[in-house]
């Protein structure tokens, strides 16, 4: 009788067992037929009316039959296993022949490229490379350069003021200023940076733009020490064979000042709708630094002479990559921008 039952919970049991399809399905077999309230131990409670002499005989085979499932509900649990790790597996892979995603990979703004470039000629030189506020005290930005309030110069430049005595920097000179007055001589520098000027937009104005301003100051200083330096600045950046040309200029914070032209790197000077038939392309203003603009730092004039001279950053950029509108420079196209 026990016997027979045992035969059929382990029929019923195997059954099941061979339509499992989930661990979950697995282990409701395991309660139903192992668990505290399996059959199993329903079975095992019927011992009662088991005689006492075949109870040993009753128990083993229980077991046997215990035993027996155990093995059974583990092998099923390892290929239950098995597979749901295929299927995982499966839908995890990865397809390694899919096109990849395109990352865009940034790229230097022109204006950045030229930079750096202007940069490693005058740390060349042993200049250091120096950067100030872009909101200045109009003292640092007109009065300490020589050009005191009712100057035409200050009402040429049309400013942005923040207040009556600050404003938006509309040279870097600033930033030279306040190396002067640290007092620690002599001075080689560049400071190159954003400037402002209320300008309407067009191909070659900008309301905001880079300059980079150069100043030297030492003893014994001379316009010669200009011209070299400004000499191999220009063939550095435009080649070896470029011409240079000093045409004698006026700007208040230096005397004598001078603009230097370079012979058309298109056309090597013969004229052409590059340089508008001129031969020559303006490229910055220099010269000696003004005595007073010495002074008014605490510098001695009788004692340190100086050079400075200022460049227009998108000038640079727009003349070496041969840009014809300024405005590209300032839209941000990666198009354009990827070009340099
Ligand atoms: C131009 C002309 C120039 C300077 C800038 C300067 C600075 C100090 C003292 C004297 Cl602290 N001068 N800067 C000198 C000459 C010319 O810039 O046309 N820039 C685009």
């Amino acid at each position: 009788m026990i016997k027979e039952k045992l035969e059929e919970i382990k029929v019923e049991a195997e059954k099941n067992l061979g339509m499992a399809e989930s661990l979950d399905q697995l282990n409701e077999i395991r309660v139903a037929v192992l668990g505290k309230k399996g059959a199993l131990t329903e079975v095992l409670k019927s011992m009662k009316s088991v005689a006492p002499e075949d109870r040993p005989k009753v128990g083993q085979l229980v077991n046997d039959v215990r035993k027996e499932l155990e093995e059974k509900l583990e092998n099923v649990k390892e290929e239950l296993e098995k597979k749901a790790l295929e299927a995982k597996l499966k839908a995890e892979v990865i397809d390694v022949t899919l096109p990849a995603k395109h990352a865009k990979v940034g790229h230097k703004h022109p204006n950045t490229v030229a930079l750096e470039e202007v940069e490693k000629i005058f740390t060349g030189l042993g200049y250091e490379v120096v950067e100030g506020p872009e909101v200045e005290f109009d003292y640092y930005n007109f009065e300490a350069l020589n050009i005191p309030d009712g100057h035409p110069a200050k009402d040429e430049q049309d400013t942005f003021y923040i207040t009556d005595s600050i404003l938006l920097r509309t040279q870097t000179s600033g930033a030279q200023v306040h190396e002067m007055e640290k007092g620690k001589l002599p001075i080689r520098m560049i400071a190159p940076g954003r400037v402002y000027r209320s300008d309407d937009v067009d191909a070659t104005h900008s309301p905001v733009f880079h300059q980079i301003e150069g100043l030297v100051i030492d003893k014994n200083v001379t316009f010669a020490d200009l011209k070299g330096t400004l000499v191999e600045f220009a063939k550095t950046l435009f080649g070896e064979d470029t011409k240079v040309k000093f045409r004698p200029h006026h700007f208040p914070f230096t005397e004598p000042s001078a603009e230097m032209d370079v012979s058309c790197f298109k056309c090597g000077g013969k004229g052409c709708r590059f340089c508008k038939n001129e031969g020559w392309i303006e490229i910055l203003g220099c010269g000696m630094v003004h005595p007073h603009v010495l002074e008014m730092s605490n510098i001695d004039p009788n004692e340190y002479v100086g050079f400075a001279f200022g460049v227009g950053l998108e000038r640079i950029a727009l003349l070496k990559y041969e840009i014809d509108d300024m405005r590209l420079m300032y839209e941000n196209d990666t198009r354009f921008i990827e070009q340099f």
